[in-house]
């Protein structure tokens, strides 16, 4: 609900029809699936300063930093965290990530409005994220159908075989299989193993959350996950990029 009235206000401050004339609404998207489906490593890395499971994170490293070296490191893709109340983040971090590398962005946000996805676009985003626990069926393919008009990619996600089964259509990129339960904040790498043979093959499959090792990784790739969204391990130690680095070499 306060993000109800976060994004009316939003909308109020910047109408559609200015979001649509800037600048970076004009640019060509990059694709993150096809990036995931050439790579053997698969790495999403993520900017995040806190979380409502780990108060602090990192609020030392700046989001310009934080993408170049995730850039240099060689990941396919970045995660921008834009959601301030929980996480700390902003529109503004998305727009710096833009300004500093050309990885594909994806924008992390808790979406809820098409205005938003306008939104992301303006600000630089390639890719929105969706989350099948605060969305119907409808408003899925209401907001995965805009997004593909708009030329961004959509990475979906889910946490069990419900939120699965209402949401698999032909407007998603990528399904994600969240491995920390949003109530319990519980994480376990089971949720992506039980969950992946349920996935259709049309759809790259990404593993999100408490992916702290490169043994992880191996485990995983074996149910055909190709992308791994890997935040707080990257971000809770002073060099975010050169910690992304290990995962790749
Ligand atoms: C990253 P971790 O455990 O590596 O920091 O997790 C990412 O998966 C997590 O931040 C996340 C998230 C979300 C955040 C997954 N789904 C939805 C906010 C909203």
């Amino acid at each position: 609900n306060d993000k109800r009235t976060e994004v009316n206000l939003r909308k109020q401050l910047i109408p559609i029809k200015q979001l649509e004339q800037s600048i970076l609404f004009e640019r060509n998207t990059i694709s993150l699936s096809k990036k995931l489906k050439a790579s053997n490593t698969g790495i999403i890395a993520e900017h995040k300063r806190r979380s409502p499971s780990k108060q602090v994170i990192n609020h030392n490293l700046n989001v310009f930093d934080v993408a170049k070296g995730y850039e240099s490191a060689g990941v396919c893709g970045m995660s921008v965290l834009t959601d301030g109340k929980y996480f700390g983040g902003s529109l503004d971090d998305l727009l710096t990530a833009r300004a500093s590398c050309h990885l594909p962005l994806l924008r992390k946000e808790f979406i809820i409005d098409p205005y938003q996805i306008i939104e992301a676009k303006a600000y630089g985003a390639d890719i929105i994220l969706l989350i099948a626990a605060i969305l119907t069926n409808a408003e899925i393919k209401q907001f995965s159908e805009l997004a593909k008009q708009l030329n961004l990619e959509v990475l979906l996600e889910v946490h069990n075989v419900e939120e699965l089964h209402k949401s698999i259509m032909p407007s998603l990129d990528m399904l994600g299989v969240n491995n920390r339960n949003l109530k319990t904040f519980e994480v376990s790498l089971e949720t992506s193993k039980k969950l992946s043979n349920l996935i259709p093959e049309d759809f790259v499959k990404v593993s999100e959350s408490g992916i702290s090792s490169v043994e992880a990784i191996k485990q995983l790739q074996p149910f055909g996950y190709k992308g791994f969204l890997i935040g707080e391990n990257f971000m809770k130690t002073n060099n975010a990029g050169e910690s992304a680095k290990q995962f790749i070499e």
